[in-house]
């Protein structure tokens, strides 16, 4: 095993991964920029090191500074968290050629992925379900894009090969204006990711956005731990999410992520990682790979009792996996809220002094936060503060435990998203299970 990781992240997640390690009896390293020489994840480390200014570009994006920091601190292995570079094909390379491991998949495979139409042609070929569409990148050929629509069907979607995530993408619901919106988000696409290359799906109109948890060995094991339904977000930013995906039968779930895992053997995964799909009138619908440990790991921990981040060291350091697919098997259910420092009514950052922090308790219930009383929430970073999860024999057992979770948390000192979670916890569609992507959007008159 690793004698010493640097984590080089931020907040809860540079805490979640300091947990890990030091149950692993492995050293660790805090990375941080000048804003944050308060985290708890900094005081608890073995050493720290500031490694720049508040800005991202400045300290977790800056690459050098990264590599020094592990070079002075004679660390083995970088994880990179989620976010900043934990998907950067460059970052990994560098880190690799640099004498570390990069606690993630090959650059190759983290380059494949984040290119769309190569992850598709990859996922395609593995035998994963992918959505109707153009089965490669679009030329400049007018009646062949038209032609190529008119065969799938209005509506259709065209999305950037860069962008991911939400970024990039445009749906044409007819002939008239599919022209136009190749050239519009080709022209996006070049500004934004520096490649115009676009390809073009079937536009589904109401799915649900349900993911399949994998994990991978170097030496080709690989297993799946079931599904997560992210349905629940606001601008592409998730709010809640839940495992198992409501309505999704054992039967569904084994074959699903059979085909997850057989296809993390053909490209030869290695780590975590998470397949996304759209779901739609009982189809899967593949549409990224993302190659990191993502935010809502947690729910998937808590259905599984498997904790991801020491399995993900532990194949990181090149060790045989030691779970085989008969070993997993989902208990209950779980429900993480995102905890946002930011205003419930129009949704901007709330930064500032947290007054109190107290948590909530009992059974079932974890909360993932660097936040401590008296911490300063800096307004730098992305306003996520922390995950309230909870546990339960059942869907309705998990909601009623997060019910009195967020009824009991206080986070004083700043404005938080704790009243949204508390307004769809008890909203009556959600209670039912099985909303789609665009249901919180309706609900709050946005869309
Ligand atoms: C789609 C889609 C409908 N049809 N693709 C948005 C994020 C990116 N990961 C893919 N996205 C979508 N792709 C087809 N063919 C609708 C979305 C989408 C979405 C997907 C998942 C979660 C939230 C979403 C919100 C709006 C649109």
């Amino acid at each position: 095993m690793f004698d010493k990781v640097l984590i080089a992240n931020r907040g809860e997640i540079a805490l979640r991964v300091l947990r890990a390690c030091r149950e692993l009896g492995i050293r660790t390293v805090a990375v941080h920029s000048t804003a944050d020489r308060d985290l708890k994840h900094v005081r608890l480390a073995d050493e720290s090191v500031c490694i720049g200014g508040p800005n991202s570009i400045d300290s977790y994006l800056n690459v050098p500074a990264l590599i020094s920091a592990a070079e002075v601190t004679d660390a083995i292995a970088i994880h990179p968290g989620y976010g900043f570079l934990s998907e950067n094909a460059d970052f990994a390379e560098r880190v690799e050629q640099s004498g570390f491991t990069f606690i993630g998949p090959r650059a190759d495979t983290i380059r494949a992925m984040g290119d769309k139409v190569s992850a598709i042609h990859c996922m395609r070929k593995a035998g994963i379900p992918c959505v109707p569409g153009s089965d490669g990148p679009l030329g400049s050929h007018a009646e062949t894009n038209l032609r190529i629509a008119r065969e799938i069907g209005y509506p259709v979607i065209i999305k950037a090969a860069g962008g991911g995530g939400g970024r990039g993408m445009r749906a044409v619901h007819t002939e008239a204006s599919l022209l136009t919106a190749i050239s519009l988000t080709r022209t996006e696409a070049a500004s934004a990711f520096g490649n115009d290359m676009v390809y073009m799906e079937k536009y589904l109109e109401n799915p649900r956005h349900i993911e399949i948890q994998v994990l991978a060995d170097e030496h080709g094991n690989a297993i799946h731990l079931g599904e997560r339904d992210c349905s629940m977000q606001r601008r592409h930013q998730k709010v809640m999410e839940e495992a198992p995906a409501p309505g999704i039968s054992a039967k569904t779930r084994k074959k699903i992520g059979a085909l997850c895992s057989k296809a993390c053997r053909d490209i030869g995964y290695r780590g975590v990682g998470t397949f996304e799909f759209l779901y739609e009138n009982d189809e899967f619908y593949f549409i990224e790979m993302n190659t990191r440990l993502q935010v809502e790991h947690c729910v998937t921990e808590m259905v599984t009792g498997i904790d991801l981040v020491k399995q993900q060291l532990l194949v990181a350091a090149g060790e045989k996996l030691s779970l085989r697919q008969d070993d997993i098997h989902i208990t209950g259910h779980a429900i993480e809220c995102r905890l946002n420092a930011e205003d419930p009514e129009n949704f901007m950052p709330s930064p500032g002094t947290i007054k109190r922090f107290h948590v909530p308790g009992g059974p079932g219930i974890r909360i993932d936060s660097h936040l401590y009383s008296g911490y300063v929430v800096p307004p730098y970073y992305d306003s996520m503060v922390g995950k309230l999860i909870a546990h339960g024999e059942d869907r309705a057992s998990a909601l009623a435990r997060m019910r009195t979770a967020l009824n009991e948390i206080v986070i004083d000192g700043i404005k938080t998203n704790v009243p949204l979670h508390q307004s769809l916890i008890d909203d009556s569609n959600f209670a039912a299970g099985g909303t789609s992507i665009h249901y919180l959007e309706r609900k709050l008159g946005l869309a």
